[in-house]
């Protein structure tokens, strides 16, 4: 089995100038550096650097990158100190089917994760560890989820070969030496290992993107460990992200009473300057950089950004939920990203962005679909080939990104690291059919229930065939790093755990009109939602009930000024009883997968839905929805 548990001597000499071992002593420190030469041992690289997260080692990495060809440098003028990546063919996305977690009982992975042995796993990793970084620097990257030293924040280091993988965690982390000493002084600490397992012979030349067809992305959550081989791309190299903030986390939550999210965190103020803290989950690709960067449409609200992607939440001594955005960065999802859907994100990345399969534009900038309504003439598309407008393909890719410091964004919030109180929960998938545009649970088991039966179609965030429907309970499903049975039972204890919990709401952009236009104009008119969801907190906006959950009373969203008609209106709240018993069959196939480990109070909740739904049909004289 091996991978690192041999007690090995150092065999490679670390660098001078940068990069140089931390002269700090400690039990910590012992034990990371101890880590360090075995790994060295297994993955033998030519260097060894320790990032200090200064700017000068940053700019100095960045040129070396762009002198080896594996980055471009932008324009200057145009897009200050900002790069351009383009990836191998073949490292374009998470690869959900190469993902594994490896807990010691398969029952403890569930259904939903691919589990393997960990004794076999970690003799397969062995394999192909060693050796993987020869001709390589593998630099040893110490990295903070939240701010340094924060309440709710937790360390890690990730060691990797890739100085694309480190520039990219020191935008979505905070890097450096004071993570070190903290590790040094024995604070606890996650190992995350990561190679792109490409090793260069002696005086073979690199290629820009160096990755293998062989890829793995592995969690061992009984030990607290990632080893990732292979991929070079996004989710499946920043290992602070994904791997350690969704899927170790969790596991980390579940043990220790909190909650590790795939949501968004957004401050809104209301008319009257009072502040209500939203986190949201959605699915990959649903526009959750969008909202979380949202200029509302209606006067008087304003939205700032806390965080776009991954939330952490623990309950406070005041008895609410509190939650931090762990994440210093942005990593998000560029085509779609223009003026008309989300201005604030254009206007972040003015500069110091590191952008992945992109288009490249004549004049050295970048683009991408969606950046503007019309394509410039002539383009280098995301794989290095000229492009045209009529070309029949796609000048960026589809999952293209970019990597940009969350405090670029005019609407980042000034206390944005600072943990704030959840007054509302928000669940979202994308659905053409059945889920109206928002929905307000009952009560929290049942604001449970409705998470837990998120679904979407697929997008190219992961690979799969895009369009088809999946369910993603707490859009956690590519990311909980343990049995979703038992992750729903911890929703329900976190919900009885702490005095107030969050109002828990349910919204649907995405729902489309019997001839296939999308019903709502979402983006900034998202926010009226916002403003009832709000109002209902203040006790102000009435709501009905259905079978569902409450919906908007006639009258109660504010509409003024929106391009929404009556007909339009009528069939986003619409609740086609049949549909939804047809629905409900699924959920409940679907909650068969998890057998003894799902919760009886969700298999409650649905069968409450079935007897409101059956009883609306055969009394359909009862108020259905706002509409009716
Ligand atoms: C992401 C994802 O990259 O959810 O954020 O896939
Ligand atoms: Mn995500």
């Amino acid at each position: 089995m091996a991978l690192i548990e041999s007690n090995t001597a150092r065999i490679v000499a670390p660098l001078s100038a940068y990069g140089a071992q931390p002269a700090l002593a400690g039990p910590g420190m012992t034990a990371l550096v101890a880590w360090v030469d075995q790994i060295a041992a297994l993955t033998r690289p030519d260097r060894i650097h320790w990032i200090d997260g200064s700017p000068d080692e940053n700019d100095a990495l960045l040129r070396q990158m762009v002198e080896d060809g594996t980055l471009i440098r932008l324009d200057e003028h145009k897009r200050p100190n900002s790069y351009l990546a383009r990836s191998d063919e073949g490292d374009v996305a998470r690869l959900e089917s190469r993902t594994f977690i490896c807990s010691e009982r398969e029952e403890d992975a569930g259904p939903t994760n691919n589990w393997a042995d960990p004794s076999e796993m970690r003799a397969t990793l062995h394999g192909l560890f060693e050796g993987s970084m020869r001709g390589r620097t593998m630099y040893v990257v110490p990295f903070s989820m939240g701010k340094i030293g924060g309440p709710i924040s937790q360390l890690g280091v990730q060691i990797t070969d890739s100085p694309y993988a480190v520039a990219s965690i020191e935008v979505m982390t905070r890097v450096g030496v004071e993570v070190t000493k903290r590790i040094a002084g024995g604070e606890a600490w996650v190992r995350t290992v990561h190679s792109v397992g490409a090793p260069l012979e002696p005086g073979a030349e690199d290629v820009a993107w160096p990755s293998n067809p062989e890829k793995y992305i592995v969690h061992f959550p009984d030990s607290l460990e990632v080893y990732s081989f292979g991929s070079g791309y996004g989710g499946n190299a920043i290992l602070a992200k994904k791997c350690y903030a969704l899927r170790i986390a969790s596991v980390l939550g579940r043990d220790n009473g909190w909650m590790a999210e795939h949501m968004l965190l957004i401050r809104l103020i209301d008319p009257q300057g009072r502040a209500y803290h939203v986190a949201a989950a959605f699915p990959s690709a649903c526009g959750k950089t969008n909202l979380a960067m949202l200029r509302p449409t209606i006067p008087g609200w304003t939205v700032e950004t806390l965080g776009d992607d991954i939330t952490w939440i623990r309950p406070g001594e005041d008895g609410r939920l509190y939650a931090i955005n762990p994440e210093g960065g942005f990593f998000g999802v560029a085509p779609g990203t223009g003026a008309a859907t989300n201005v604030t994100a254009v206007e972040t990345l003015w500069g110091n962005v590191l952008f992945t399969n992109v288009a490249l534009t004549d004049d050295g900038d970048v683009w991408w679909e969606g950046l503007t309504d019309e394509a410039p003439d002539h383009l280098i598309d995301w794989r290095g080939e000229d492009w045209a407008p009529d070309a029949g393909r796609p000048a960026a890719h589809p999952n293209s990104r970019f990597t940009v410091a969350a405090v670029q964004a005019p609407s980042i919030a000034e206390d944005w690291e600072e943990a704030v109180p959840l007054d509302v929960i928000l669940f979202g998938g994308r659905r053409a059919t059945n889920v109206p545009l928002v929905v307000e649970a009952l009560d929290w088991e049942h604001g449970v229930f409705l998470g837990s039966t998120i679904s979407s179609e697929r997008t190219a965030a992961a690979e799969g065939r895009v369009g088809e429907l999946r369910r993603d309970p707490f859009a956690m499903m590519p990311f909980c790093g343990y049995n979703m049975g038992d992750y729903f039972a911890h929703w329900l204890e976190m919900g009885r755990i702490v005095a107030e919990p969050p109002r828990v709401f349910q919204v649907n952009w995405f729902r489309r009109g019997a001839d296939g236009r999308f019903l709502w104009p979402g983006f900034g008119d998202n926010a009226r939602v916002l403003d009832w969801i709000i109002r209902r907190l203040q006790g102000e906006a009435q709501a009905v009930e259905t079978p569902i959950g409450h919906v908007p009373a006639v009258g109660s969203l504010d509409l003024e000024g929106a391009d929404v008609s009556q007909n339009d209106l009528d069939e986003l709240f619409a609740i086609d009883v049949d549909a939804w018993l047809e629905e409900v069959g699924l959920i409940d196939e679907f909650y068969d997968l998890f057998g003894d480990r799902m919760p009886a109070e969700l298999r409650g909740q649905l069968s409450a839905l079935r007897s409101r739904l059956i009883r609306a049909r055969l009394d359909p004289s009862r108020p259905q929805t706002a509409k009716d």
